[in-house]
């Protein structure tokens, strides 16, 4: 089948170029639809060999790094206001990455009070307050409790706060999205643990405190903790890294980041919260009305196109483009996920890679044939409970102009006649 055959067969589901998400899964059998044209060679084999083909290669390492030819970093200075108050973030780079699974050394951190280097044989978490028996945990006596593997993400509700701001800015998707990871978490049920120490009847909260020098700590409902809330130890496989949290970090899965709390030493059984610095002064939102909100816990449901981004160029008109990004909810597993590409007009549905897991970073993707004129690319997502991304202004409508946290609104990517693609509100 030709190419133009092949998009005759398949039309396109919404306006400004948008086709069919099988496109792809047709596009192998007719031999590539591909933006980049590769030539067919007359002598495949060649004559040159590259010289790895001619002697031996270096040894395995002990530990494993990525190629040098790929220098995929973290980016830890932030252009924003918010971050240079803080000294320890890093942001994921997620316009270079794919998949949905963040490779450890490129989780996103933030340490308030930098990153404790901790003895494991030294640290221990105590669960005591409301409880009938206070216990006290080592790192070795928790790895004999029967332990659980959740893939979830992690989302610092301060992600894209630099999109609260009049003016779109120009920087990467790391610096508006990369507060974000996804990884497998295996640890231990925090619910098991409370049950062993017996929660007394008065107790609903729990303040969570981590052994950094200024002991963030957090209340978390005890509803929540007894729910799905536990003690992570290992991350991909393998022990946690020490910005994420080491020895052991409370994970609250689909809360704000904040609230897993990391370096985790005590978990104190309350009657009330304890109106701790990041529940009050930091991590409320403040409302159209002066109002403040707290404990505004579960993140929302929001997406974002990972490529095309500003980190490249198209580099052909006329040619179908695979456009692929993340969607993710606190409240569960994402729906569904829709893509425009004429500034919200039109919509179409795409292909969500499976298996979708709830509170996991989802990834999409849908085919796009780019005429070389200027087009809008969105995405939106819709959770399994029917919460749909809001647009900029429904945001904004609702939450005012002031917020710092929890913004959420369908990203917009312009594209010019140059194939160049900047970031604006739409
Ligand atoms: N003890 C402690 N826990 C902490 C923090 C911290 O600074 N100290 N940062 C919190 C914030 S604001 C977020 S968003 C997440 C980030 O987790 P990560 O650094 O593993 O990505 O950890 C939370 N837990
Ligand atoms: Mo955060």
């Amino acid at each position: 089948m030709s190419e133009r055959d092949l998009m005759d067969s398949l039309p396109p589901v919404a306006a400004n170029g948008l086709l069919d998400r099988r496109l792809f899964m047709k596009s192998i059998a007719a031999g590539g639809v591909g933006a980049l044209t590769v030539p067919v060679l007359a002598d495949p084999v060649g004559k040159d060999q590259p010289s790895w083909l001619l002697a031996p290669g270096q040894g395995a390492q002990g530990y494993g790094t990525p190629s040098r030819h790929e220098q995929l970093v973290r980016w830890i200075k932030p252009q924003w206001p918010l971050g240079a108050t803080i000294q320890g973030l890093a942001f994921t780079p997620h316009q270079g990455l794919t998949g949905t699974y963040t490779p450890s050394g490129l989780h996103f951190e933030v340490n308030h009070h930098g990153i404790p280097d901790i003895d494991p044989n030294l640290h221990s978490l105590v669960i005591h307050g409301m409880v009938d028996r206070p216990l006290k945990f080592t790192v070795e006596s928790l790895d004999y409790y029967p332990t659980l593997t959740r893939s979830h993400f992690l989302e610092c509700s301060g992600n894209s706060g630099a999109l609260w701001a009049d003016e779109p800015i120009d920087a990467l998707l790391d610096q508006t999205h990369g507060l974000l990871s996804g990884s497998e978490w295996t640890g231990v049920s925090l619910a098991t643990l409370l049950d062993e120490a017996g929660v007394q009847a008065e107790g609903k909260w729990i303040i969570a405190e981590g052994a950094d020098s200024g002991s963030l700590s957090r209340s978390i409902p005890m509803e929540k903790a007894m729910d799905d809330s536990f003690i992570a130890l290992y991350q991909n496989g393998e022990r946690l890294r020490p910005g994420q949290g080491y020895p052991m970090r409370l994970f609250n899965p689909g809360f704000e980041g904040n609230t897993s709390v990391k370096w985790l030493r005590s978990l104190r059984v309350t009657d009330r919260p304890a109106m701790t610095k990041f529940e009050t002064a930091n991590y409320t939102d403040l409302m159209p009305d002066g109002k403040a909100l707290q404990f505004s816990l579960k993140l929302e449901v929001k997406s974002v196109i990972t490529r095309p981004s500003n980190a490249t160029v198209l580099p052909k008109k006329n040619a179908v483009y695979e456009v692929t990004g993340l969607a993710w909810s606190g409240s569960g597993r994402i729906r569904k996920v829709e893509v425009s590409a004429d500034g919200g007009a039109t919509w179409a549905e795409a292909e969500l890679q499976g298996p979708v897991l709830p509170i996991m970073l989802t990834r999409f993707r849908l085919p796009w044939r780019w005429d070389g004129s200027p087009a809008i690319l969105q995405s939106r997502a819709t959770d399994e409970t029917g919460r749909l991304q809001p647009t900029r202004t429904q945001l904004l409508d609702a939450r005012g102009k002031h917020g710092h946290y929890h913004y959420h609104a369908i990203h917009s990517w312009s594209v010019d006649e140059n194939g160049g693609i900047a970031h604006v509100y739409a």
